[in-house]
């Protein structure tokens, strides 16, 4: 069956190019901050709104900011660098973002390299986001056409250059030590953390990494304020947020949502509801690397604190949906494929553990798992966990298989028994 993917952030509704962004109230924010506000009052604002990181951890963003050193002269230069790299399965907000209102990317990117300082800004993008690469490109030459860009802007005395760099394509790469690596043109391998990339970033510099939706709201607070940013979400954290969903719903899509929508909301009223024949069995609320929630909590709220309290992360708030007629363990080894193809490589862990997993998984769904096996993935949700590897990436990656491993061990214990996957046949 045919389903439109839908969204209500609609790429024909916005303007592409600068005049249509100006009429519409475009680079206020811009004008506004450049005008008179110190650079501490954007810092502040952003502070005040509590907004928090859209890219998956909820990182508060002023706070990030506030760490960079006041004291340019001994500390510069700064950046700003834009983590455009959406790969996140699922996930495909920022390019709805990058695509449909490429000068709010342009604006928010301005006001908050001025925040920090930078001269010098950075969109990473994903290699294959073509047409957000050619809009984007466009918007940055018109800005700078429009005195928006270069030195002196606004007659401000203020100097900024934007670069588009478009990625090589490897999900490591949007882990925010990786990029920076990437982009100094070596292999996208993490750093350690701390130094954190506020005081140490690229080339050792202060450098500030922002999702692209956490920038996207910047330039909204500024000509706003942080009263009526709070005012948007339904919950404790402010703001509105891009949910998505995927899987058997009727219409998968993404909507921007004021923040805390519940989950079932989301998927009843905006995805749809299922498919027909299709029943809701759990879902992974923010993109592969969070753990599943399952029906029974299909009425949190999908915020920061609501998702970990039944156990998850908000994460991208990228839902993927899974339904009753989907073999859990083909899912579980098919995600962790993924991560095992995406590991870097660098550290024993990750590079070792998840091909590992993934060898387990199959050998469990095709019926020649044994049950010593449920053991040795357990070991392996340890072994790979927080704190034991170099970066999030294989933690990530056993977020769904440890939750799998809970919700699901009736099926894996089925599969082993059976020798078979019961779902070739029966569903
Ligand atoms: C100063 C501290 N700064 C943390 C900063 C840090 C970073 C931000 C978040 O991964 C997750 C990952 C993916 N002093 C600080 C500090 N910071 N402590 O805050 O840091 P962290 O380490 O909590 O997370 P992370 O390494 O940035 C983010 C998961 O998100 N994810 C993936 C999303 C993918 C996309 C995409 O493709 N667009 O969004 C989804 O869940 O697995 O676990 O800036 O420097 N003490």
């Amino acid at each position: 069956m045919e389903t439109p993917l839908t969204n209500n952030i609609r790429p024909d509704r916005e303007p592409l190019d600068i005049e249509g962004y100006e009429q519409a109230g475009g680079y206020r924010a811009v004008r506004k901050v450049l005008g008179g506000m110190a650079p501490a009052d954007v810092i502040e604002a952003i502070t005040q709104s509590k907004l928090r990181g859209r890219g998956g951890a909820g990182f508060p963003t002023g706070i990030k900011w506030s760490l960079v050193p006041k004291d340019l002269a001994a500390s510069g230069p700064h950046y700003l660098v834009v983590n455009a790299d959406e790969m996140e399965p699922g996930t495909f907000k920022d390019r709805l973002l990058l695509e449909g209102d490429p000068h709010q990317m342009i604006e928010a990117v301005i006001v908050a390299a001025y925040a920090i300082q930078a001269e010098t800004a950075y969109i990473f993008l994903r290699g294959e986001y073509f047409l957000a690469e050619r809009r984007l490109r466009r918007a940055v030459g018109e800005a700078d056409a429009r005195g928006y860009l270069g030195t002196n802007i606004l007659g401000s005395g203020y100097d900024l250059a934007v670069h588009v760099h478009a990625s090589g394509g490897r999900y490591i790469c949007g882990e925010e030590t990786a990029l920076l690596t990437a982009l100094e043109g070596r292999r996208a391998v993490p750093r350690a953390k701390p130094p954190f990339p506020q005081t140490s970033g690229l080339w050792g510099k202060p450098t500030v990494v922002n999702n692209v939706e956490t920038l996207c709201n910047v330039p909204h607070i500024i000509n706003n304020g942080a009263d009526w940013f709070m005012g948007l979400g339904r919950g404790e954290d402010g703001g509105t947020k891009i949910y998505g969903a995927s899987g058997r719903v009727r219409r998968p899509g993404s909507w921007e949502l004021p923040m805390s929508t519940p989950l079932c909301e989301i998927i009843e009223e905006h995805a749809g509801g299922m498919r027909d024949g299709y029943e809701l069995r759990g879902v992974l609320p923010g993109g592969l690397s969070t753990s599943f929630i399952m029906a029974d909590d299909i009425e949190v709220k999908m915020d920061f604190a609501s998702v970990e309290k039944v156990g998850s992360r908000l994460g991208t708030g990228a839902v993927i949906v899974l339904d009753q007629r989907t073999c859990p363990i083909g899912m579980l080894r098919n995600l962790e494929h993924f991560f095992a193809q995406e590991s870097c490589g660098w550290c024993t862990p990750c590079r070792d553990g998840l091909p590992w997993v993934e060898r387990l998984l199959a050998g469990i769904e095709a019926g020649e798992g044994e049950m010593d096996d449920l053991d040795i993935l357990e070991q392996h949700v340890k072994f790979l966990g927080p704190g034991r590897t170099f970066c999030a990436h294989a933690p990530g990656a056993m977020a769904p298989l440890a939750s799998g491993l809970k919700y699901f061990r009736a099926e894996f214990e089925q599969h082993i028994h059976e020798k078979r996957c019961p779902w070739n046949e029966a569903h």
